[in-house]
């Protein structure tokens, strides 16, 4: 049993108010809150080492590039990496997976097919949309259910000789769903198709063994994870980061450049070109034991209590409807009969509550449920029944001033 109060004062955020009121945060989906332990890497890195990496001879740069590579092996670790060079550091979810779609632009050709699935964020969609609009490849589309699964039955029919890549996240940012990745990734498998599997909401809660998995590609962002912004991973196989050509050019991706001919760096220096968030990088580090530290079977029996719990009060009101119902992590996604989500999010916030309203990046489900958004509860092992409490008077009341 983990001991919440303990917990809560890792995160002294937790300790603010707005408007007035405690802040209840349940909007850990778009970002998760930042324990002290994360903070003071960041506050340690600025006050004592600042200094760029891989390049200097002086201490602070050695110092800074220990730090930056211990985190790498941290995260390769975590992730159970067979290699620490088959983790980059980028700047998020959203650029990993924009590493992956412009190397495979110049790989695909017409008459490729492509799968993404129906409940993708707008970052698993749009980089393959443009994607295929380079290569002259088909993107089609995984469909998804009204419990909020998806329809794997139609995308075993989906596969053929021609699928080249399947895209698919963990588990849905809008609805919290878990999607059966390992079903994914094997049958995709058996036709040769890579597979890139979107973990931005499956790292608060899940720990994924890419290894285990199979997976070709498996991308996520620390800012979810009680780690800093403007930092995630992209983990890629050995041979299949060496099939792609790199991303960008410049400063520390190449072994040898003049004018005539530039060769590139080997992993993971090719694909990170410039000067990196290092501070960031070392912090994800910290965040990750973090978050090991807690237990990830400890995070999941809480976040599960907290699930229940609030799914059972929020049900007892009447006109509320969750959007879904399948195995899921923390999240609740619902709207009120005739009440706009927004509506709801803005009188919540006036009570200190923090949920995100709208579409959430993802407006295919929000058009396959025929609906403008939802009001988001994405809730945190920190999270505790008393602020579910709140939150569900805090629903009953904003009901009663927009009905
Ligand atoms: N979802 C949410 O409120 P970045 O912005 O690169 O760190 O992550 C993008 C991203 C990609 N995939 C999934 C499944 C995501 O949930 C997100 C980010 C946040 O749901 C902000 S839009």
């Amino acid at each position: 049993m983990l001991d919440i109060n303990k917990i809560r004062a890792d995160f002294p955020i937790l300790e603010r108010k707005v408007h007035g009121k405690p802040l209840i945060y349940f909007d850990n989906g778009a970002t998760s809150q930042t324990p002290t332990a994360v903070i003071d890497t960041i506050v340690d890195y600025y006050t004592n080492y600042n200094a760029n990496i891989h390049r200097g001879v002086h201490t602070l740069s050695q110092e800074a590039t220990d730090k930056y590579e211990e985190a790498r092996i941290k995260i390769q670790k975590h992730f159970n990496a067979k290699h620490s060079y088959e983790i980059i550091l980028t700047s998020g979810t959203t650029e990993s997976i924009n590493v992956i779609a412009s190397g495979f632009s110049a790989i695909l050709k017409e008459g490729d097919e492509v799968i993404v699935s129906a409940l993708e964020h707008h970052s698993n969609i749009v980089p393959w949309q443009m994607m295929c609009e380079k290569a002259g490849a088909t993107l089609r589309v995984i469909p998804m259910d009204e419990d909020g699964s998806l329809r794997i039955d139609l995308f075993e029919e989906m596969l053929n000789e021609n699928t080249k890549l399947v895209f698919c996240n963990h588990v849905s940012n809008a609805l919290g769903t878990i999607n059966p990745i390992e079903k994914i990734i094997e049958n995709a498998h058996k036709f040769g198709a890579y597979v890139l599997i979107d973990g931005a909401q499956a790292c608060p809660h899940i720990k994924p063994d890419v290894q285990q998995l199979d997976v070709d590609f498996y991308v996520t962002s620390a800012h979810k994870m009680c780690g800093p912004t403007g930092v995630g991973m992209l983990y890629g196989k050995q041979e299949l980061l060496e099939m792609l050509p790199p991303y960008q050019g410049g400063g520390e991706m190449i072994d040898t450049v003049t004018f005539e001919k530039t060769t590139y760096a080997g992993l993971p220096h090719k694909f990170e070109a410039g000067t990196p968030n290092i501070c960031g990088g070392i912090a994800f580090g910290a965040a990750v034991d973090y978050m090991n530290a807690i237990g990830f079977d400890n995070i999941q029996e809480r976040e599960h209590q907290l699930l229940d719990y609030a799914t059972k009060k929020l049900l007892e009101i009447d006109g509320l409807k969750i959007y879904g119902t399948s195995t899921k992590t923390s999240v609740i996604s619902f709207n009120i009969d005739g009440i706009h989500p927004y509506d709801i999010g803005s009188i919540l916030d006036k009570l200190g509550i923090a949920v995100r309203t709208g579409h959430h990046c993802a407006q295919p489900i929000m058009d396959f449920y025929k609906i403008p958004g939802t009001v988001r509860a994405s809730l945190s092992f920190y999270n505790t029944e008393d602020e579910i409490d709140t939150m569900i008077e805090a629903v009953k009341k904003a009901k009663m001033m927009l009905s």
